[in-house]
């Protein structure tokens, strides 16, 4: 094929009137009316001076428009790099200078904060707001509906996305076709994705999970989206008798559950409800049984290697477990010592094989080599075990990672951050139960000798540097941290010293 991604999931539909998606505001986009944009933006972006595998840096709201910039970079060989829109100047100004963009596409209201950034970095400043209008729109108005299509192999990168690293120093995940299309074929199939499915799409598209799980399995199955901005239960009520599908953060079923209009009658159109990207509690997965008669089907995957495994759709989803590995994909359990593959069902490391997972982190060759066993398998960092039946559980993580309503929280990147502030000795930052996102995040400081730390200095002194949802929901101040022999701080004896901290709270 000449580019196998766009040609699988968006020039099959080039001349088709179905409905591709329909937005908060009720506007509607065909297949067709979709594509055009995208032609427009592929056309603009050549205009812009990308060449084959420069990268568009995007930090934008969510719109048709924002989805049409990645359906560009297929077309024209370009690789996107969307980032968090809750990422401050600060943290854009790492991106920047380590994706070395040669287009950043922003938000109109950071434009004049990110405009120092991109002269520093030579690249060039354009927007997008949340309605899909600004200078990027407007050079495309001037660009024809046609685009020649670039030709890409699946091995040619289509996009990379960063994830935080236990060392404080985010890596760009490199994603190749290969690893998005497979991943979108083996997740069609297993799910039984067509052209009749409606998904409710309320996840940000900055993510694996809201950009490549929803939309690509989207674009491949030929179905169509109610595409929100963000999760609001309203929304979800509102919509779901149109909707056949969703799939959200664990976040978005607690929240479903908290309103009494969730029940059978409403959901009755419905036909799968998929969660992932944190773990679903067991009683979370029993009480939307009970509600709704839907068996919650939850997967398991990761930036790097997309969606590993999954519950069954025809046969037993159980409750606790990430199900199988999905088609083509090879998983195994390593004893964390000697990197054994486990002969038992004993917990291990989960490590993964197969054409789903990433080519290597942008620019760090060392780290790349460092999470990759010499036969291939790539370490996940997370804890498992396989029951009786061959269903995955995941028990824990070998990182230290906190996941917060679906987002990856890396505490050293915190912890260096708090750090820095004058009256701080050090502190350890760690992840403790909330009702609402699973996990919160939790800061622990020691001051220097003869000072009294004040918390909301400290939480105004990191403000601008850190996005919201990273920072801490709480600090408290120790006299000194729990230590064992080799000096290492106890994060567990801290994690249930506090475990009380957000119950306390919120109850
Ligand atoms: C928002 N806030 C959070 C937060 N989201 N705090 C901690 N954790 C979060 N996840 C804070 C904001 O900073 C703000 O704080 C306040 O909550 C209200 O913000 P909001 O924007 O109005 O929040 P809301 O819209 O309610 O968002 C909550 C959410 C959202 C759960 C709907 O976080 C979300 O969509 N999460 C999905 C993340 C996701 O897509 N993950 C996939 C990663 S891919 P304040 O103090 O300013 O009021 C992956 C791989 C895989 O993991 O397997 O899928
Ligand atoms: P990210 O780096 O943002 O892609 O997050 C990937 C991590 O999310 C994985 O390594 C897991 O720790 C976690 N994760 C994803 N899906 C699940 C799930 N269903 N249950 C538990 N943890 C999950």
């Amino acid at each position: 094929m000449l580019n196998p991604l766009y040609q699988s999931f968006f020039e099959r539909h080039r001349n088709s009137d179905a409905l591709l998606m329909i937005q908060e505001n009720g506007s509607h986009f065909s297949y067709g009316d979709f594509l055009d944009i995208a032609a427009r933006f592929a056309n603009t972006l050549v205009t812009c001076g990308m060449k084959l595998g420069d990268r568009v840096l995007l930090q934008v709201p969510k719109s048709a428009e924002a989805l049409a910039v990645y359906a560009a970079c297929v077309q024209s060989g370009s690789v996107m790099v969307p980032l968090n829109t809750g990422y401050t100047v600060d943290e854009v100004n790492y991106f920047v200078g380590d994706a070395k963009p040669k287009l950043v596409i922003c938000n109109p209201k950071n434009r004049d904060g990110l405009q120092s950034i991109c002269e520093n970095h030579s690249a060039q400043l354009e927007t997008l707001d949340s309605v899909g209008e600004g200078s990027f729109t407007s050079l495309a108005a001037q660009q024809p509906m046609d685009f020649q299509t670039v030709e890409r192999s699946l091995d040619d990168l289509a996009a990379f996305l960063y994830t935080s690293g236990t060392t404080g120093r985010s890596k760009g995940a490199m994603l190749s076709q290969r690893n998005l299309l497979s991943n979108a074929q083996a997740l069609v199939e297993t799910w039984n994705f067509t052209s009749s499915d409606v998904l409710f799409h309320a996840l940000p598209i900055f993510h694996t999970h809201g950009l490549f799980v929803a939309s690509n399995v989207t674009f491949l199955a030929g179905s169509s989206m109610i595409f929100m901005p963000s999760f609001k239960v309203q929304q979800a009520i509102e919509h779901f008798p149109r909707a056949t599908t969703m799939m959200g953060v664990p976040t978005f079923y607690t929240r479903l559950l908290d309103d009494a209009r969730l029940n059978r009658d409403l959901v009755q159109h419905m036909r799968l409800f998929i969660s992932g990207s944190a773990p679903l509690l067991a009683e979370t997965h029993v009480a939307f049984e009970e509600r709704t008669g839907h068996r919650i089907l939850e997967r398991y995957g990761m930036t790097e290697t997309n969606m590993i495994t999954s519950n069954p759709y025809d046969g037993e989803r159980r409750a606790g477990t990430v199900g199988h590995p999905l088609p083509g994909v090879e998983i195994r359990i390593t004893n964390q010592e000697t990197a054994v593959p486990n002969t038992a069902s004993e917990i291990g490391m989960i490590e993964v094989k197969g054409p789903n997972v990433f080519t290597g982190y942008w620019n760090m060759p060392e780290k790349t080599a460092e999470e990759f066993r010499e036969d291939g398998f790539f370490i996940t960092g997370d804890l498992g075990q396989l029951d009786e039946a061959g269903y995955l559980q995941i028990v824990g993580r070998s990182k230290d990672l906190i996941i917060s309503g679906g987002y990856n929280i890396y505490p050293k990147e915190i912890e260096l951050l708090l750090d820095e502030q004058e009256d701080v000795l050090e502190s350890a930052v760690i992840g403790v139960p909330h009702p609402e996102f699973g996990e919160g995040v939790v800061g622990v400081l020691v001051a220097k000798p003869g000072v009294n730390l004040d918390s909301e200095a400290l939480s105004a002194a990191i403000h601008s540097k850190i996005a919201r949802f990273k920072q801490p929901k709480q600090l408290f101040v120790l006299p000194k941290l729990p230590r064992n022999t080799m000096g290492k701080v106890q994060k567990n004896i801290l994690r249930e010293y506090f475990a009380q901290a957000f119950r306390t709270k919120l109850d």
